[in-house]
């Protein structure tokens, strides 16, 4: 029988999300409604609609096709975590780790920010998938957002259209985020969860994580709380395959504060000194983690791009995402060269002409570009993208490694004892403030996990969680505490850091396959000076000594004030957490 080409027919609209729509409409009275497919076509009548207008300039087509800039309201170009807000029925549940108000009280608030707020523009419904389209461990939602610059970005940092709302009708529920970018004046800015509604609001603001509500209101605060019910993690971190030069590979996941250089890890290149390595990203931000039917932590990476932090992305700094952006990818808050091109600190091409919000570059005003500028690009541009990243069932985790920016204490490595003093380490983490977040920067401050702003409850009830997974796990993956950052007195890094950091991910993955040394300290294992493979590295030799110090008065001082911290969590606070802190503070005594 021939067969007949056959038009794809449009997926089946699950009536609450039709019935959703329509209530939506009637709060905020756009003028037209548009359910997105997500097709090339329909990317490119947004894109030429919204360069029509002046919102995105076309970059050099020749050395940047395909490629925007955005500019970005000069009062919006961060995650706002004083108006972000987790809205449970107990306050209790949010914990001392979020802002939490009432849901009643949220809702009303939100609704009249909405109401009438889409007039006279579009209203896009943005069925999209966090995972693999066909994974178990993937989970839909939707956006309803007015901003056609959000619609692109999460066609590329999402599995979005109409494959996702073909699994929506077959699952059933989803999560509800609606977005307005409303009159992005700051005192109308809120970003609130409901996790326990699976639902989403965000209102005022048009920038990455607090108006593209798949990444961390979706995939990290409300799928944590998710993650909590249905026995797995949402966890922020960076996700890679590493291929030894004996021809094995492990998958490692790895936790930093935003801004810390996930990114550049996720797309290490070898340094010409160890030969035969290849580090292959599965994801560079948030990954979710489920125990395995043989006992191990399978991860998969929700997202499909990179909102990737665009200044001192350089040739040497990262050359895969140097290379990557170099077509159909957006940038927000970049500067311009006398080309046309973009500029950051770190770029090559001229020097800057225009400022990120399009002033004629003058260094009185500041820095050329924004220190938060970003681009969107999909991973699959990626040189190193892995394949495993499409993977259904996701990778096998050898190893977890938090890390943090401190300029003291936390030496180059060390590694948790077991999963539950893992959990110690990780909720121990702390780091110097970025420019990720509005807020001084450099600030030293606590982030459990990495997760300080992401986290959809209480961090007690969390740690509680964390240790019941890792019970759970008959081959758990190793856990291990990094840090790039140590600064000498006179602020000079100690460690080269960048592709260098692979002989870490080196020395952890012979403690994986117990093959390197270690020396037992208070705070956990630690690798000797020849433990660590050095060849072809100038270090000076007391840098290496520093790097690999640990000093237990100052360790002493750094846990109880980190009991001091856990205090806040009264009952919450599991006990094998309190344990795991007093058997550190026993060793360092
Ligand atoms: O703005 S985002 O939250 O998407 C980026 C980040 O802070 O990691
Ligand atoms: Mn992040």
């Amino acid at each position: 029988m021939a067969t007949q080409p056959v038009m794809p027919a449009a997926p089946h609209r699950p009536a609450a999300l039709e019935a959703w729509v329509n209530e939506v409409r009637a709060l905020t009275s756009p003028a037209r409604v548009h359910w997105c497919t997500g097709s090339e076509e329909e990317a490119a009548a947004l894109t030429r609609e919204l360069a029509a207008r002046g919102e995105l300039l076309p970059l050099n087509p020749a050395t940047f096709p395909g490629s925007y800039l955005y500019r970005s309201s000069p009062n919006d170009v961060a995650r706002v975590e004083h108006v972000t807000f987790v809205c449970t029925r107990s306050e209790r549940d949010a914990g001392p780790n979020n802002h939490w108000m009432a849901p009643e009280l949220a809702r009303r608030k939100m609704d009249d920010l909405f109401r009438g707020a889409m007039r006279g523009r579009t209203l896009y419904v943005v069925p999209y998938c966090m995972g693999p389209i066909d994974s178990p461990y993937a989970r839909c939602g939707v956006e309803i957002t007015d901003s056609a610059y959000v619609v692109l970005n999460m066609r590329i940092m999402t599995r979005m259209g109409d494959a996702a709302l073909a699994r929506i009708a077959r699952d059933g529920g989803f999560v509800r985020g609606l977005h307005s970018t409303g009159e992005l004046d700051p005192e109308r800015r809120f970003i609130m969860h409901f996790p326990e509604e699976l639902a989403i609001m965000s209102f005022g603001s048009g920038y990455g994580g607090n108006a593209l509500l798949g990444k961390k209101c979706h995939a990290l605060r409300i799928a944590s709380w998710q993650a909590r019910q249905e026995g797995w993690l949402a966890e922020h971190m960076l996700l890679v395959a590493l291929d030894s030069p004996t021809g094995e590979t492990h998958y490692v996941a790895a936790a930093f504060p935003s801004a810390c250089g996930k990114t550049n890890l996720a797309m290490l290149i070898p340094p010409a000194a160890l030969p035969g390595w290849k580090v292959r990203t599965i994801g560079d931000d948030i990954a979710w983690l489920h125990p395995g039917p043989d006992g191990r932590l399978y991860a998969i990476n929700p997202e499909s791009g990179y909102f990737g932090v665009a200044p001192g992305t350089s040739p040497t700094s990262n050359k895969n995402a140097y290379d990557m952006i170099r077509h159909d990818t957006i940038f927000t808050n970049v500067a311009l060269n006398a080309r046309n091109e973009p500029w950051w600190d770190g770029a090559t091409g001229g020097p800057p002409v225009t400022d990120w919000q399009g002033r004629p570059f003058d260094p009185a005003n500041g820095p050329a570009a924004h220190p938060n500028a970003r681009f969107t690009v999909s991973a699959r541009q990626n040189p190193s993208y892995a394949r495993e990243a499409d993977a259904p069932a996701g990778v096998p985790i050898s190893a977890i490694i938090f890390g943090g920016r401190r300029r003291s204490l936390a030496p180059l490595v060390y590694e948790a004892r077991d999963w539950s003093h893992g959990v110690l380490v990780g909720a121990g983490v702390a780091s110097e403030t970025t420019a990720a977040a509005t807020g001084k920067v450099g600030v030293l401050r606590r982030d459990p996990m990495a997760m300080k702003p992401f986290a959809g409850y209480n961090f007690g009830d969390y740690w509680h969680h964390w240790l019941t997974v890792g019970a759970r796990l008959t081959r758990p993956p190793r856990i291990f505490h990094v840090n790039w950052f140590r600064q000498d007195a006179g602020g000079h890094f100690l460690w080269p850091g960048f592709g260098e950091n692979l002989r870490v991910l080196e020395w952890v993955l012979g403690r994986v396959d117990g093959t390197l040394g270690a020396r037992d300290t208070p705070i956990g294992f630690m690798p000797a000076a020849e433990d660590l493979d050095l060849s072809g590295l100038t270090l000076d030799p007391k840098a290496l000594a520093e790097l690999l110090s640990v000093d237990p008065a100052a360790w002493r001082e750094e846990y109880t004030s980190l009991a001091r911290d856990f205090e806040q969590y009264g009952d919450r606070l599991p006990e094998g957490l309190k344990a795991e802190l007093e058997a550190v503070l026993a060793r360092l005594a």
